[in-house]
């Protein structure tokens, strides 16, 4: 039986501060459309995509921010995405902020074309600062309004074993590492990346780089399908990374957006290409070596 899974990467562009839900569903709304309108079994959208990032900017009191947060999903303003998914017949994950019992977390959820929730996901690597750090051009404030998730779960789905991740995550080899241990074939994740790194502005050339080689060698290293998509170009004055990108378990990149704008791409993934990698070089049963592994648990970094 194929199990040849047709992918959306629904980039986003800018979504301005004063953009209201209803304008930016819309957009997403649209280009579930033309994912589907493309013969897409799945869309999908960035981390954060119901907002901008609102990360950039010190606010005091948590509740200043609880207006960028989702309290249920779906919400009134979020409801076409549901019955869009559910007329087409086309799943999606979608990044957004979730107030959960007074809990803040950078989430997403993988959605069944059925437009039931299917699975859930609290990003588990949270970057940036936790205080005000004026010197700054921007914030990165995520430490500050979101709690870490502390697990990486997969699912079934299109035939295959689905697994999702947020943003910083994708730097990170535990990640791909821990989706593959439990048979992760096709792994989505979206991204808000400011292209300039304060703590260290000599990175900002390599953002696009760097971007593309922690997905490529995830998506090598565990034979699985990676999907980056990103909240790209320039929002409220900071330039984020465009580049959303379709990889392949051999690590090439089958298919990439080239503007920084709202931007639909395809790629047909086919799940058993992983099974080139997982069955020889990187067979886990066969060569991996847990036992000498264990610093990875036992210890955070260097003593
Ligand atoms: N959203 C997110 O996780 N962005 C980070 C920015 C770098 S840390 C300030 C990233 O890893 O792309």
């Amino acid at each position: 039986m194929s199990r040849v899974v047709r992918v959306a990467a629904a980039q986003l562009g800018p979504i301005a501060r004063e953009s209201q839900r209803p304008a930016v569903v819309a957009r997403l709304v649209a280009m579930m459309r033309e994912a589907h309108a493309d013969g897409a079994d799945v869309v999908v959208f960035p981390e954060l995509a119901l907002t901008t990032f609102f990360p950039r900017w010190y606010f005091e009191h948590t509740n200043d921010i609880d207006a960028f947060f989702e309290t249920t999903m779906p919400s009134a303003d979020t409801q076409p995405l549901f019955d869009t998914a559910k007329e087409l017949g086309i799943a999606f994950y979608l990044g957004y902020a979730e107030l959960s019992d007074g809990h803040h977390y950078n989430t997403s959820i993988l959605v069944a074309a059925d437009g039931q929730i299917i699975g859930k996901y609290r990003k588990v690597h949270v970057p940036g600062h936790e205080d005000h750090e004026p010197w700054r051009k921007f914030q990165h404030l995520e430490r500050r309004y979101f709690e870490a998730g502390d697990r990486f779960d997969v699912w079934n789905a299109f035939g295959g074993t689905v697994g999702m991740a947020l943003c910083n995550d994708r730097r990170w080899p535990e990640t791909y590492r821990v989706l593959a241990l439990q048979g992760c074939e096709l792994a989505f994740i979206g991204y808000n990346t400011p292209i300039h790194y304060a703590p260290d502005p000599s990175q900002d050339a390599l953002a696009g780089f760097h971007n593309h080689l922690v997905m490529q060698a995830g998506a090598y290293q565990n034979g699985m399908w990676v999907v980056g998509v990103a909240k790209g170009g320039v929002e409220e004055g900071v330039d984020s990374l465009a580049q959303s990108a379709i990889i392949a378990p051999s690590g090439e990149i089958v298919a990439q957006c080239v503007t920084t704008e709202d931007e639909v791409i395809v790629a047909d993934c086919d799940l058993d290409r992983g099974a080139h990698y997982t069955k020889t070089l990187f067979d886990f049963d066969r060569y991996r070596r847990p036992e000498a592994y264990g610093l990875i648990t036992e210890r955070k970094g260097a003593p």
